[in-house]
C-alpha cells in the first residue's frame, strides 16, 4: 500500500502559514499526489469548536494547563478522525501547526513545563512525528505588520516577549531536528516559495 507523508507547516503569527499551506498542496497536487490540507488547532467539526474555545477573548483568565489539555483533546479528534485515515489512505497530509506549535505557545510562551508536553505528545499521537516541518521563521517587528486590520484573537494579543519566547523554542528545535527545514519567512513571498518549493522537491526526492 502507497504511504501517506505528513508535512507541517509551522511559524509565528504572521508567518504565512496559509499562505504557503496552499502552495505546499498545490505542488504536491501537480505532481500528480493525492494531498489534503488541514490546520491545528481544528481540522474536524469538533476540534473546530475547541478551536473557537481557545482564541475567543474572555475576561475568565485561561489556565495554562486547561488551554494545552484542550490543545491536545482537539488533536487527538484530529489525528483519530482526519490524520491517521488520510496517510494510512496513502494521502500527503500539509498541516498548518502540530506538537511543534505546542511546545513553542505553551511550553515557551506560558512555561507550561516541557516535561508534561513531551508525556502529552506521548499520550495522545505517540511516535506519530511529521515527517517534514517547513518553519517559517520572521522576527515579530516583521510579521506584525501582515496583520493590520485584522480583529487579534486571544494569543495575537500577547506581548512581545510572549512571541519572543515563542520564537527561541521553534529555532532551538528547528536545530535539534533534522525534519524541521528552517525558511528565512521575513523575505518577499516568491523568495519564501523558492525555499519551500526546493526543500519539498529534496524531500519527494528522498522519500
Ligand atoms: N496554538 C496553536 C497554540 O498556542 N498551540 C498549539 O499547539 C497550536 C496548534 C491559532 C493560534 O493557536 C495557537 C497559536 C495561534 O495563535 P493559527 O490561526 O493557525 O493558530 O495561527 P496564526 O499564526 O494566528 O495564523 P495567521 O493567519 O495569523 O498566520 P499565518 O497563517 O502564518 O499567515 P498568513 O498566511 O495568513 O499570512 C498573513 C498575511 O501576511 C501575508 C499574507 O498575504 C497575509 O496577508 N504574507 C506575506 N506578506 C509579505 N511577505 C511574505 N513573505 C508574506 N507571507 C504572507
Amino acid at each position: 500500500m502507497l504511504r501517506g507523508r505528513f508535512i507541517t507547516i509551522e511559524g509565528g503569527e504572521g508567518a504565512g502559514k496559509s499562505t504557503n499551506a496552499d502552495f505546499v498542496v498545490e505542488f504536491l497536487k501537480g505532481r500528480g499526489l493525492d494531498a489534503v490540507a488541514t490546520r491545528e488547532p481544528g481540522g474536524t467539526p469538533l476540534a473546530e469548536e475547541v478551536r473557537s474555545i481557545l482564541l475567543a477573548r474572555r475576561d475568565e483568565t485561561v489556565d495554562p494547563l486547561t488551554e494545552t489539555l484542550l490543545i491536545f483533546a482537539a488533536r487527538a479528534q484530529h489525528l483519530a478522525m482526519v490524520i491517521e485515515p488520510s496517510l494510512h489512505a496513502g494521502r500527503w497530509v500539509v498541516c498548518e501547526r502540530f506538537t511543534d506549535s505546542t511546545f513553542a505557545y505553551q511550553a515557551g510562551g506560558r512555561g507550561v513545563d516541557r516535561a508534561l508536553v513531551e508525556q502529552l505528545a506521548e499520550l495522545v499521537h505517540g511516535d506519530r512525528w511529521p515527517d517534514l516541518t517547513l518553519y517559517l521563521d520572521v522576527p515579530t517587528a516583521v510579521a506584525s505588520p501582515r496583520l493590520a486590520g485584522r480583529g487579534l484573537d486571544r494569543f495575537e494579543r500577547e506581548d512581545r516577549a510572549f512571541f519572543e519566547r515563542v520564537r527561541a523554542v521553534y529555532r532551538e528545535r528547528a536545530d535539534a531536528y533534522d525534519r524541521i527545514i528552517s525558511i528565512d519567512a521575513s523575505r518577499e513571498l516568491a523568495r519564501v516559495r523558492q525555499d519551500i518549493h526546493a526543500a519539498v522537491s529534496r524531500f519527494m526526492e528522498s522519500s
